[in-house]
């Protein structure tokens, strides 16, 4: 079913930045940016259960009907969905004779009620939080799905990470050696504390226990990973050559734990699909001739 909300999505973005080079080797930036996300469609479960005696249980037993009787478990694909994005971006580079380095840091927030993020049009993305897909009790549903645009369906989106922080360095170090890092560290992301049982008799399951005021309202796992490759080359002149590298990733293995259940607990870590990596350390040899 489709609803009459549906509008072409369109988003709104003010950002205001300023560069900065201090000197001959250091530069600055610094950049603040807003994005809001408007009609955004997704789709959600309408047909719930009318607690008609209004004990908070659906008993088809009683005579108990959904809203539309004469159909079965349907969703409506409907345009209200929004998000916004507020975010403060500062960055740094410095280039001397043996040393090039990088790094940023990101403050943002990313709020709305389309979770998977602003451009995705789905309420329950399994591969986020282990725990709001598996039955159609809870994929698609809206935790409060007779008012969309009511408080407690808009959270902090799954992919809302409150700070950011990466540096990469590249080191000219003697004999030749030259030695590149990178560090990546986010804060940990959101995911939704449900009862995962029928609390207000609407026969779905991604309720929210007394207390939890909305989605999203629970913090999960940082995320960081230190990467390093150290190379050295050997030329023999006539363009010939070869280049040495070790690569070691998350060198000090961060376990990384993600995908959090509704009690907060790790289903997947680093070196799982599309996770960051277990300690790797591989070597190469590259020829140029
Ligand atoms: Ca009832
Ligand atoms: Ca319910």
């Amino acid at each position: 079913m489709a609803s009459p909300t549906l509008a072409t999505p369109y988003s709104d973005q003010i950002s205001l930045g300023y560069s900065w080079h201090i000197n001959n080797w250091l530069g600055l930036n610094i950049e603040a940016a807003s994005v809001r996300y408007r009609d955004i469609p997704f789709r959600f479960r309408a047909n719930l259960c009318v607690d008609a005696n209004h004990n908070n249980v659906c008993e088809p037993d009683l005579s108990e009907q959904n809203r539309f009787p004469d159909f079965g478990s349907f969703r409506i694909w409907y345009g209200k969905g929004e998000a916004k994005y507020n975010g403060l971006n500062i960055g740094c580079r410095a280039r001397r004779s043996d040393l090039e380095f990088q790094g940023f840091y990101t403050y943002s927030k990313a709020e709305g009620n389309v979770l998977a993020g602003a451009d995705e049009f789905r309420l329950t993305p399994g591969e986020y939080q282990a725990d709001v897909g598996g039955t159609r009790l809870r994929r698609d549903q809206l935790v409060n799905a007779l008012d969309p645009g009511a408080s407690e369906n808009f959270g902090p989106l799954y992919t809302d990470a409150r700070h950011r922080f990466t540096i990469g360095a590249l080191y000219h170090a003697p004999w030749g050696i030259l030695v590149s890092g990178m560090y990546r560290y986010r804060s940990p992301l959101p995911y939704t504390n449900h009862a995962n049982t029928d609390l207000n008799g609407d026969g779905t399951i991604l309720d929210l226990p007394p207390g939890v005021e909305h989605v999203n309202a629970k913090r999960g796992f940082s995320f960081s990973q230190f990467d390093l490759r150290p190379a050295k080359e050997f030329l023999f002149g006539n363009g010939m050559g070869f280049e040495l590298i070790a690569e070691v990733f998350n060198l000090f293995n961060a376990k990384n734990p993600a995908r959090p259940d509704r009690f907060g607990h790790a289903t997947a870590y680093a070196g799982d699909p599309l996770q960051g990596e277990q300690r790797l350390a591989q070597l190469g040899v590259r020829v140029s001739f």
